[in-house]
């Protein structure tokens, strides 16, 4: 799978306005701040495609943008988890996050992005438990590779798979910073296309 062509088609803020969408759509999850925007810019090798930000909470909406016209959609997801914002903003988003990913007729997959130095929070393992429990499908994306060697990236594997009640085999590994780990998710988005058809 190559990506040749990304564009970003447009901002949803209520679950009731969520795309109506012809295309496999793959949604990008986890907390604010672990490296979605980041992610998308790396994939589709456009560092200002996705807004990124060093203020965690800043995007506060679906994002959708579309792959190689027509073949996919990448929708990145609010963040979830930030303790600064108002409870009646959190539940929004939430709300919003919940919405889609039961509202959508069109996802395939989660990209759920947990950061490789720190166990999973809480809020990661009720994302997995709420996946789980509505049979929607996900892979695990450990960010930030960069930030560790190779060796306590292993070490990382362990701690963040049985947090996730996961097999090692299970947890991807990028940098966005250091673009590694591009191939092994491109080969992945591809599987999952190949299974949706
Ligand atoms: N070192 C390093 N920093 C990263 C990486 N990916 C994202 N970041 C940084 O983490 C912060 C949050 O990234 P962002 O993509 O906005 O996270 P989001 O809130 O999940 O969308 C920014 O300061 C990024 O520069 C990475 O692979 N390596
Ligand atoms: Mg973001």
């Amino acid at each position: 799978m190559e990506i040749k062509q990304c564009r970003f088609v447009t901002s949803v803020a209520s679950c009731d306005k969520i795309l109506e969408n012809t295309m496999p759509e793959i949604a990008i999850a986890g907390k604010s701040n672990v490296g979605k925007s980041s992610f998308i810019n790396f994939i589709v090798d456009n560092k200002n495609m996705a807004r990124t930000s060093s203020t965690p909470g800043r995007t506060r909406l679906l994002n959708y943008f579309e792959i190689n016209k027509g073949q996919l959609m990448f929708v990145d997801l609010p963040g979830y988890g930030f303790a600064k914002v108002g409870a009646d903003i959190k539940d929004n988003w939430d709300d919003l996050i919940g919405g889609y990913l039961l509202g959508s007729k069109k996802l395939i997959n989660v990209f759920l992005l947990v950061d490789v130095r720190h166990e999973p929070t809480a809020l990661d393992k009720q994302m997995v438990a709420y996946m789980h429990h509505y049979h929607i499908p996900f892979t695990v994306i450990a960010t930030k590779c960069d930030k560790l060697s190779r060796q306590a990236c292993m070490k990382q594997r362990q701690i963040i798979a049985s947090a996730l009640c996961l097999g090692n085999e299970n947890i991807m590994f990028v940098s966005a910073l250091k673009k590694t780990g591009k191939e092994e998710i491109l080969n992945r988005i591809e599987q999952l296309l190949d299974i949706y058809k």
